[in-house]
């Protein structure tokens, strides 16, 4: 059931998860400035709204997911006007990583430039065999501007990176899910069965347990292995004040199946 309405993206929430759809198939859902903002509108909801446990990012269409900021758009933009296009677009996906939900990318097709970045953004990402990956900013004689030289790197390796950035090359979902940058790669029509069953892990564990792990992957990421160490510690005793940690240990011991209540 449709909940809100945009322009350039669909917001649809059901039953404990929010999808948000880039709309505008024409262009290969390309990035606009209306759509990254109505985007980052839309996560907020769902980052808000109590009843959404997992959020999903995906593409209308079956030909992409998004292929990048929309080049449209560049010729308006001046250099400080790129540079604050870009600290936002990674403000959007600093967002994403600090919601204590998890975010699947949904890669129906292709996944470029801004659009690889918003999906490096998310926290897993479930392809299609049909998408097609890539940081094609150098044959515009640009650069990726939210995340594709620094969370790329993290992702998949140096030495990749830099190929993906320097040479522009589209890589196919096998060598994508090869490489680490996905999760999981499945036939274009299993698609939705697939996310769907990952949907239904996630929402059988802890909301506020999975909120705590994506905290502690992606701070301790940023941190040397002493802080990150300790701020898992700091994590795990959070976990442990948890209701849901009381409930899972003593479904364990009576062998019955846990009831977690988020908190
Ligand atoms: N922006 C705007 N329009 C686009 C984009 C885009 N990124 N990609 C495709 N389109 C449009 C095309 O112009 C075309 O429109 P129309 O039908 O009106 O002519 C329509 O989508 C279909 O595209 P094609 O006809 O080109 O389809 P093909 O199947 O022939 O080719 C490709 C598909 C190979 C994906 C091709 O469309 C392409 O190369 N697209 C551009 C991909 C690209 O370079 N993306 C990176 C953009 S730069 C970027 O993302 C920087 C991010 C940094 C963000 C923060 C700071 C700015």
């Amino acid at each position: 059931m449709a909940q809100k309405e945009y322009v350039n993206i669909i917001y649809e929430k059901k039953d404990k998860v929010a999808t948000i759809t880039l709309n505008r198939p024409k262009a290969l859902n390309a990035l606009s400035l209306a759509s990254t903002a109505e985007m980052r509108d839309a996560f907020q909801d769902a980052e808000n709204d109590e009843d959404i446990n997992v959020i999903v990012l995906t593409g209308a269409g079956d030909r992409a997911f998004c292929a990048g900021a929309d080049i449209s758009e560049f010729e308006q933009l001046s250099a400080i006007g790129a540079r604050d296009y870009s600290l936002a677009l990674q403000e959007d996906t600093r967002h994403m990583e600090r919601i204590r939900k998890p975010i699947i990318a949904r890669v129906n097709g292709l996944c470029l430039g801004g659009g690889l970045e918003i999906a490096m953004g998310c926290d897993l990402r479930i392809a299609s065999d049909k998408a097609r990956f890539g940081q094609p900013e150098v044959n515009l004689a640009v650069i990726p501007g939210a995340g594709g030289t620094q969370r790329l790197t993290r992702l998949v390796g140096k030495a990749k990176a830099m190929e993906l950035d320097m040479l522009g090359e589209m890589i196919d979902a096998a060598e994508a899910h090869r490489l680490g940058l996905v999760n999981q790669v499945v036939p274009a029509e299993e698609l939705d069965k697939a996310v769907d069953e990952l949907i239904q892990k996630l929402l059988s564990k802890s909301s506020v347990i999975l909120g705590i792990i994506k905290l502690a992957v992606n701070k301790g990421i940023e941190m040397d292995l002493d802080r990150a160490l300790f701020y898992e510690a700091e994590c795990f005793g959070s976990a442990f004040g948890t209701e849901d940690s009381k409930e899972g240990a003593k479904a364990f011991l009576e062998k019955r199946k846990p009831e977690f209540k988020g908190r």
